[in-house]
């Protein structure tokens, strides 16, 4: 073979650098040059990130039973594994490319170097990008066409200059040269799956650790009403925001407060509408107190929090824009192409925010900014964060969730969670204490059983903040002997209606069942 990148391979030793060990050692860095660039774009102008517009896709079609095992046994890692493997993928594809180009590219230089870094583009923008929902070029990707095929060539041409630029410095240094194709040659593979790794949790982390050090932001907690004791261990009855529970169906969350934002409002209306956030704000604002819930919520977990919601009332703006004969759902949509929607009827109830603060301060961009759905009665699913645009249709529209098969209407199943269940000595009180809560049909009582539910003890209920609030109960039992005891508890709705016994799994319907938690007790 000829001495393609400038290397004396006469009376090469064994552990000399081959052609394909320095190929490689230039590749992966390009390929992370690359990766840097499309990550700078992403982040500054919202171009699409191949590796995350992969899991998307991948994510889109794997069948909705599947991804509920793998976010059973993983949570939220789920997404953050699939992402890491994904930008793994193509740091080795395109660190492999560089072997390739070595090998069967003759000219070196510059333009060589580009036109195989723009070739590698053209391949994939006639195969993955279609294939991972961009259409041809992948012009179907926000932020439009142009934008977004242009950025996707920017890593590609980032990728052969950096590749050039790699390359002729190996070429220069032969101590670096095999140093690196050392490097190269044994551990590309798991560089590239470490690079994946920390990419994954540094850029994760720049999220986290801002709302950690709550940057511009502080938290007015609201405090309940009516005397109730301080119970170690029970929820707070208003989720201070760094606590409450958060779930979406993204990699990264948008930020959509950064961009030129504005609500669109039509479809069968007589009156299109549209908003900036200002002229939102300038609206009558209305404020509540709603509990969200996750369909996933386990029996006892913790996908469950209460906040103080303020923003425009979503009736008023209907009423404005004027509902049409035969409009059916109210359907929102989202910056992150999340869809779901109500029913008309639900949508003009009072209690329904498009909600733009959170317990006093600025909604967060965890949590939806800059503006958000509180829908009470239903599910978390269609609270839909991030909104750009209302529609009323004429027929009922299926959701993101939907179309994976969770139930449309979604109303909140009954649930009850005990927080404190403290060891027992026999003779002396102890106390079980939690929260409750049934959607806006309201909780009228919680009780309580240690003979699983043979017989039932009422406990004591703080009245809620609001009638779409959880509630916070307590009880105290007094044991009779020692030994461990199931501690059982259930609400009644509103209705009067009493949570089901029966277990049943989130998918489709949201768990029922009754929680449980086991109490030893000491003589
Ligand atoms: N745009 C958008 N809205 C969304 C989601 C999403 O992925 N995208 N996830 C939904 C789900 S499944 C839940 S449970 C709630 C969670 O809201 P929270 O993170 O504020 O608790 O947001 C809902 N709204
Ligand atoms: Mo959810």
């Amino acid at each position: 073979m000829d001495d393609l990148v400038g290397l004396n391979i006469e009376g090469r030793s064994s552990n000399e650098p081959t052609d394909a060990d320095i190929a490689l050692a230039a590749g992966l860095p390009a390929a992370m040059c690359s990766l840097v660039a499309g990550t700078l774009a992403w982040l500054a102008f919202d171009t699409p990130l191949l590796p995350l517009r992969v899991v998307d896709a991948i994510f889109a079609v794997v069948p909705a039973e599947i991804v509920q095992v793998g976010v059973a046994f993983l949570g939220p890692w789920a997404k953050r594994f699939a992402f890491a493997a994904s930008v793994g993928g193509y740091l080795l594809v395109l660190a492999f490319a560089a072997q390739l180009f070595v090998a069967r590219v003759r000219q070196r230089g510059l333009t060589p170097s580009l036109a195989f870094g723009a070739g590698i583009w053209l391949l994939a923008s006639l195969t993955v990008f279609p294939l991972a929902g961009g259409g041809l070029f992948g012009t179907s990707w926000k932020p439009n066409a142009w934008a977004a095929a242009g950025s996707l060539l920017g890593a590609g041409l980032v990728y052969g200059g950096s590749l050039h630029a790699i390359l002729g410095l190996l070429q220069r240094s032969r101590r670096t040269a095999e140093w690196a194709s050392a490097l190269a040659s044994r551990r590309t593979f798991f560089g590239s799956i470490v690079a994946a790794g920390v990419a994954v949790v540094v850029i994760e982390s720049i999220g986290a650790v801002a709302d950690a050090l709550g940057w511009g932001r502080s938290d007015r907690v609201v405090g309940g009403s009516g005397v109730f004791p301080d119970i170690d261990g029970l929820s707070l009855e208003v989720t201070p925001t760094p606590d409450f529970y958060h779930v979406s169906k993204n990699v990264f969350d948008p930020d959509g407060a950064s961009r030129n934002w504005r609500l669109e409002i039509g479809g069968l209306v007589d009156q299109p509408l549209s908003f900036t956030m200002d002229e939102l704000r300038a609206l009558p604002a209305v404020e509540g107190f709603a509990t969200l819930a996750c369909i996933d919520n386990p029996a006892g977990g913790d996908l469950i929090s209460n906040a103080l919601w303020r923003g425009v009332g979503l009736a008023d703006l209907l009423r404005t824009a004027g509902v049409r004969d035969g409009a059916v759902d109210v359907v929102f949509m989202a910056i992150d192409d999340y869809v779901d929607s109500i029913a008309v009827e639900r949508a003009m109830k009072p209690g329904c925010l498009l909600a733009y603060e959170m317990n006093g301060v600025a909604l967060n961009s965890a949590h939806g900014a800059p503006l958000r759905a509180i829908v009470p009665g239903v599910f978390g699913m269609k609270n839909v964060k991030w909104i750009t645009r209302i529609d009323v249709a004429g027929t009922d529209v299926k959701g993101y969730w939907q179309r994976r098969g969770w139930n449309d209407v979604a109303e909140y199943q009954t649930m009850s969670r005990i927080d404190v269940a403290t060891p027992g000595t026999v003779g002396q009180p102890t106390t079980v204490a939690g929260v409750a809560f049934a959607g806006d049909r309201g909780i009228s009582s919680v009780e309580v059983s240690i003979d699983d539910g043979a017989t039932w003890v009422a406990a004591e209920v703080r009245p809620p903040l609001s009638e779409n609030a959880w509630v916070l109960w307590h009880a105290s039992w007094t044991p009779q002997r020692p030994g461990r005891f199931d501690v059982v508890v259930r609400a009644l709705d509103g209705a009067g209606t009493a949570q089901t016994p029966l277990v049943s799994s989130a998918y489709p319907n949201g768990v029922t069942g009754l929680h449980r938690v086991t109490v030893h007790v000491t003589a």
